[in-house]
């Protein structure tokens, strides 16, 4: 070999084993088979919502306040790239998480009935709020009259979905993107039980009798009823359509009047019912948590029921939308939406005596406006950009939404529900992504979430919109009322 080329071969370092690499110095904490461990999972799945430049900037730096530390010592940038790139890649053998895998994993802190049954402190335990801090992975608990902070505690790896609570408000149940499902004593601020349910969840739903949670799993493609009671798991479903095609569910949903779940699947065109209890809509006798498949024109897994659950309002992922009568099972409406409207987070109220339904959009600065009775548009509002998340609440006449996908991020725009017209506007720091609203039980308080690293919970006075409150967290995203959410109201999500 000549000289030069000897040289070259020597300076040019030998490409990167990622796997080998991983072995030495991830697996201790992300498991050797990357299912997680004290770090979360490092699957396909889990990295998607990661965006190329930030999963480089992790690997290089680490994560500050965790025991993440970087590799910019160890590896170049083109390392770091083959890392990423390894981990992004499908292990060689496909990822299982078995019933014994979950049996395994549950933890039972406190057994049903151990733990005082009030509350252990003043506030009014209707008018708490939950707060999902995603920044260090957190949950706080806030007093929604004093509007103060009274609890906080370490959540799993990024949760997902709104918890959902027992009709009471004692319990709350919170999914992690990473397969947790945690069962919450709010009443005595502890963590009653927790167990792995998949690699890969959607997010979970509570049946309104309270004896059942279900979580929807696009890893493996499952769903697994559990016990309420203690998180013991009941029933494993394998998600398959009628050609016997694997999909992966979307969410999934307590429709309490029908005493059933609703299923939203992401990969093949059927919308499954399971019903948990005896109400009539919901299934002969006999047929308790044996899905019944309602099959339809298209895959549809963005969806919004009406209060009463007679209906589902689904979209496609290229937006188009549809309404489904739930005891018929078919098709009865088509939607006039455009863009990517985010049903999941729409609202109702009742104008003018008719029932009307919103969402925002993802892809288009516009809040579509339906009549519930006739599925027809009835205003189309024009936004500063596309947003997440609509709110409102039985005792304001206004409606709040963010742009929190487009250049005006940190303000959020109040809709008039009655004119249907953006009246007014709220900047709660300016250049900073400010979005998802929740109001305290009586509607005299919107409170708003400052989405950054040293983000905060601010309130508005809902009728003046002024500041009144600013606490700080990190990286806010969702909260959660246990009023609103335990008595439905229309004004937010269920
Ligand atoms: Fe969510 C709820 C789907 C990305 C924050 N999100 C939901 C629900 C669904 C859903 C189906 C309703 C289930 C429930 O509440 O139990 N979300 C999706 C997606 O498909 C999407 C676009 C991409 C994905 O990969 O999941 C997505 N979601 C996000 C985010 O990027 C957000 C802003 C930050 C995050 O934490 O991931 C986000 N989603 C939320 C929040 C809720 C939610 C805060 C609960 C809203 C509520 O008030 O109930």
């Amino acid at each position: 070999m000549p000289r030069a080329a000897v040289a070259a071969a020597q300076e040019t370092p030998a490409p990167l084993d990622a796997a080998a690499f991983y072995g030495q110095h991830c697996a201790a904490c992300h498991g050797a088979a990357r299912l997680g461990g004290m770090g979360p999972a490092l699957l396909p799945e889990s990295l998607e919502r990661l965006r190329p430049q930030e999963l480089a900037a992790v690997l290089r730096d680490g994560r500050p306040a965790t025991q993440m530390a970087g590799f910019a010592g160890q590896l170049d940038a083109a390392g770091i790239d083959a890392l990423a790139a390894w981990l992004r890649a499908a292990p060689a053998a496909a990822p299982d998480w078995s019933a014994a895998d979950m049996a395994a994993s549950r933890i039972v802190y406190h057994p049903a009935g151990s733990l005082p049954a009030r509350p252990v402190f003043s506030a009014d335990p209707a008018n708490l709020f939950l707060v999902v801090e995603a920044g260090s992975h957190h949950v706080s608990v806030l007093d929604g009259d004093k509007l103060e902070r009274i609890y906080r505690f370490r959540s799993r790896f990024a949760l997902h979905g709104g918890p959902k609570f027992s009709h009471d408000g004692r319990y709350v149940f919170f999914a992690s993107r990473d397969g947790w499902v945690s069962k919450f004593d709010l009443w005595n601020l502890t963590l009653a039980a927790e167990i792995r349910v998949g690699l890969n969840t959607r997010n979970l739903a509570v049946s309104d009798d309270g004896k059942w949670v279900l979580a929807g799993n696009t890893l493996p493609q499952t769903l697994v009823l559990l016990h309420a009671e203690d998180l013991a798991p009941a029933r494993v479903y394998d998600v398959r359509g009628a050609d016997g095609t694997a999909s992966r569910v979307s969410a999934v949903y307590d429709a309490a009047p029908r005493a059933s779940f609703i299923v939203a699947l992401r990969d093949i065109p059927e919308v499954w019912e399971i019903p948990y209890g005896a109400a009539p809509a919901a299934a002969p006798p006999g047929r308790a948590f044996t899905p019944r498949v309602i099959a339809l024109g298209e895959v549809l897994d963005d969806f919004f029921f009406d209060q009463r659950y007679l209906h589902i309002l689904g979209a496609s992922r290229n937006g188009h939308g549809q309404v489904i009568d739930l005891a018929q099972g078919r098709k009865v409406a088509d939607l006039a939406l455009s863009g990517m409207p985010h049903l999941g987070s729409g609202i109702t109220w009742v104008r003018r005596g008719r029932e009307v339904m919103a969402s925002p959009n993802l892809k288009q600065g516009r809040i579509s406006v339906i009549d519930m009775q006739s599925w027809q548009t009835v205003a189309e509002i024009a936004t500063n950009g596309p947003g997440f998340f609509l709110r409102s609440h039985e005792n304001t006449p206004y409606a709040w939404t963010d742009a929190m996908m487009s250049p005006r991020r940190d303000t959020l725009q109040v809709i008039d529900k009655d004119s249907l017209r953006v009246v007014a506007s709220v900047t709660p720091s300016p250049g900073r992504t400010a979005a998802h609203v929740e109001f305290t039980r009586d509607g005299r308080y919107a409170l708003v979430s400052v989405m950054e690293q040293d983000g905060a919970i601010v309130a508005y006075d809902a009728a003046t919109l002024r500041e009144v409150a600013r606490i700080p967290m990190d990286k806010p995203v969702g909260k959660y009322n246990v009023f609103n959410k335990t008595t439905r109201s229309s004004g937010t999500s269920h």
